[in-house]
C-alpha cells in the first residue's frame, strides 16, 4: 500500500525537490505538501498544498486528520546561520515542531516520521576528519543544539514507545532549483547563481574551509533509500552519518574557473566563518553504507557542470530576455 504523506516544509530548499520526488513516486494525491506560506509557487502550482504552521499542534492535527496522513516528513527548520540571529526563535520553530510530530506517532495517528540531522550536531571538541558516527559530540550554534536534542528525543521515541523515526545527518546541500536559507553551507549555491550573473563571487568563508558537501539528488536518495528500507535495516535510530564529499570555497572556485575561466572569486569571512570552524571537514558514513545500502553518486566536477549547465539556462534563456 502506498504511503499518504505530509511534507511540513515544502516550500524549503530540500522540501521542495523531495516534495517532486515523492509526488512522482507515490502519485500526487498521495502527497500533501505544506508550509507556512505559499512561497514557492513550483510546489504549490503542482499538486495539493496547505499552509500549516510546524509550531503549532493543532495545525498539523488538522492537515493528518483531513488526508488521513501516516507519514510525516518535517523539513521546517531555521538553519545554522539565522539560528545565531534568533536564537529562541530557532529553538521554538526546531523543538516543538520535532515534538509535534513525534507526539502524533507516539498516539498512533502517523506510523512513520523522517526527520533530517546535520553536520551541525558536531562541535569544536570532535575530531575533524572522518568523524565517526558515535564520537563526542559539544555542538555551538542554536542550530547544532537543537538537531543534538532532537536526535536524543528521536531515540528516546523509538525506544520507549516504539516510534519509527528515521534521521540522516545531512551535509551543505547544494541544487540550482530552490535556493537554500540561512544556512553556513549556502555559499556552496549562491557561488554558482553568481558566476552565471556576475561572472564574480565574494565569498563569507576564507578559501581553505573545508566542509562535508552533497548534491541534491544525492540527499534526495538517501531520504527515499532510508525510508523505504525494512525497519531491521535502520540500526541508528538517532541520526545516520551521511557523506558524499568534502571540498573548499578555493577548490569550488577551482572547477568553475576550468569551465568559466574569467570567474573571479574573493574572500570575506563573516560571522559564518566560527561556525563553519566548529564543523567537521569529513564525515565517516560506513554505518548508513552498511546498514541500508548507501552510496553517492555526484562528485564535485559533476556538480559544477550541472550547476552552470542548469543556471544558465535559467537566467539566460531567450524566454527570460523576453520578459
Ligand atoms: C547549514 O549550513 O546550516 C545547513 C546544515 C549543514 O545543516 N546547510
Amino acid at each position: 500500500m502506498k504511503p499518504k504523506i505530509l511534507i511540513i516544509g515544502a516550500c524549503g530548499q530540500i522540501g521542495s525537490e523531495l516534495t517532486f520526488k515523492l509526488r512522482e513516486m507515490y502519485g500526487s494525491s498521495n502527497v500533501i505538501a505544506s508550509d507556512i506560506s505559499y512561497s514557492n509557487l513550483g510546489v504549490v502550482n503542482t499538486g495539493i498544498f496547505e499552509v500549516v504552521d510546524a509550531r503549532s499542534y493543532s495545525s498539523i492535527k488538522i492537515c493528518v486528520d483531513k488526508y488521513q496522513i501516516d507519514t510525516i516528513y518535517l523539513m521546517a527548520a531555521m538553519l545554522s546561520a539565522t539560528g545565531e540571529k534568533y536564537p529562541m526563535k530557532a529553538w521554538d520553530l526546531n523543538m516543538e515542531s520535532l515534538f509535534h510530530v513525534l507526539n502524533l506517532a507516539k498516539s498512533n495517528v502517523i506510523k512513520k516520521v523522517f526527520w533530517p540531522s546535520s553536520i551541525a550536531v558536531f562541535g569544536p571538541t570532535t575530531p575533524v576528519e572522518s568523524t565517526p558516527q558515535y564520537t563526542i559530540m559539544e555542538p555551538s550554534t542554536v542550530y547544532g543544539i537543537t538537531k543534538q536534542v532532537g536526535e536524543r528525543w528521536c531515540e528516546y521515541y523509538f525506544n520507549k514507545y516504539g516510534v519509527d523515526v528515521r534521521s540522516l545527518r545531512y551535509p551543505g546541500i547544494i541544487s540550482w532549483k530552490t535556493m537554500p536559507g540561512g544556512g553556513t553551507t549556502d555559499y556552496a549555491v549562491e557561488i554558482y547563481h553568481k558566476a552565471v550573473t556576475d561572472g564574480a563571487y565574494e565569498c563569507f568563508l576564507s578559501e581553505n574551509t573545508k566542509l562535508p558537501m552533497m548534491y541534491m539528488n544525492d540527499a534526495i536518495k538517501a531520504t527515499v533509500d532510508i525510508m523505504e528500507a525494512p525497519a531491521e535495516a535502520i540500526k541508528v535510530r538517532s541520526s545516520y552519518n551521511l557523506a558524499a564529499m568534502s571540498f573548499t570555497p578555493k577548490e569550488v572556485a577551482q572547477t568553475i574557473q576550468e569551465i568559466y575561466p574569467d570567474f573571479k572569486m574573493s574572500y570575506s569571512p563573516d560571522f559564518r566563518q566560527a561556525i563553519a570552524d566548529s564543523w567537521p571537514r569529513s564525515i565517516d558514513d560506513t554505518k548508513a553504507r552498511a546498514d541500508w545500502g548507501w552510496h553517492h553518486e555526484f562528485e564535485l566536477q559533476d556538480i559544477t557542470r550541472e550547476m552552470l549547465f542548469q543556471l544558465d539556462k535559467k537566467y539566460h534563456s531567450p524566454l527570460k530576455k523576453s520578459n
